[in-house]
């Protein structure tokens, strides 16, 4: 049975108290069993609906559990998206604050700017085609579910799946640069305070980061929504996330398209 308005609205009121005060709550499913994922991105979309409503703006995308590692490490199966805000993109010279996180985890990514309107199913080339940049992409995690644990994809995707900050490599790559294949062998490179803690070739992520963006596109047609001009779009981890503690120096190096780098401070 799909969920009333108001229970919809409830929700996203309960998963939005956490997110604001930086709490945890028991996941959803625990009180719903049958929550259904069309339900849980309305969740989502409410959600996102508050934040404009405190001024944020919608800036693009993140695909989740688009490579193996992830699935593995959440328990969890299928690729899923949650929506990017201004508010959430740092910069590289920010030193990013634990003071307002759960409990945060960080995970290295490739993200795309997107220049041309996608709708619909598209083939990886048309996807890549209407991309303008390429650049390396640091995504920060915050579960507002306990122990960031959670065991069914329509609580991850209520909570606008796990999103809470994310930094772009200063410098972007024109995307006219690479054909499809190339960007399936990049080797991505984790490092916290100068030790390599996580590291993997970019075919981890749904075969390829493009391929990622083909299923965004799918999934986004499904709800009869497009992506647009313009939008930023992380296409999911490569490697597992890991847990931030403060006082580090993150550094991810993508083959080919440079570093980024994010500090964390208590
Ligand atoms: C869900 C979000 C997954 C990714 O890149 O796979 C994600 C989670 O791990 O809590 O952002
Ligand atoms: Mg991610």
């Amino acid at each position: 049975m799909p969920l009333k308005v108001q229970e919809i609205q409830k929700l996203a009121r309960v998963v939005d108290d956490a997110l604001v005060q930086a709490y945890e709550i028991e996941r959803l499913t625990a009180t719903f069993a049958d929550l259904s994922l069309s339900d849980a991105y309305l969740i989502q979309d409410e959600g996102i609906r508050f934040r404009r409503i405190r001024g944020e703006r919608e800036v693009g995308y993140k695909m989740g559990l688009t490579s193996e590692a992830k699935r593995k490490q959440m328990n969890l199966d299928a690729p899923i998206y949650g929506i990017l805000t201004d508010k959430m993109q740092l910069s590289e010279r920010q030193n990013f604050s634990l003071t307002g996180s759960i409990h945060p985890k960080i995970e290295p990514e490739i993200a795309f700017i997107i220049e041309k309107e996608l709708s619909g199913k598209v083939t990886p080339e048309q996807a890549l085609a209407a991309c303008a940049w390429v650049c390396p992409a640091l995504e920060i995690l915050d579960s507002r579910f306990l122990n960031f644990k959670y065991f069914s994809l329509p609580d991850v995707v209520a909570d606008n799946c796990s999103s809470s900050k994310f930094v772009l490599g200063q410098r972007k790559f024109s995307a006219r640069e690479f054909q499809v294949d190339d960007l399936a062998r990049l080797e991505l490179t984790m490092q916290v305070n100068g030790k390599v803690v996580e590291s993997a070739v970019s075919s981890a992520v749904s075969g390829n980061p493009v391929y990622s963006l083909v299923e965004l596109c799918s999934l986004l047609d499904s709800r009869g929504l497009s992506l647009k001009a313009g939008s930023i779009v992380l296409t999911g981890a490569a490697t597992a996330a890991i847990a931030l503690e403060p006082g580090s120096q993150i550094d991810l190096e993508v083959e080919k398209l440079g570093n980024t780098w994010l500090k964390t401070i208590p």
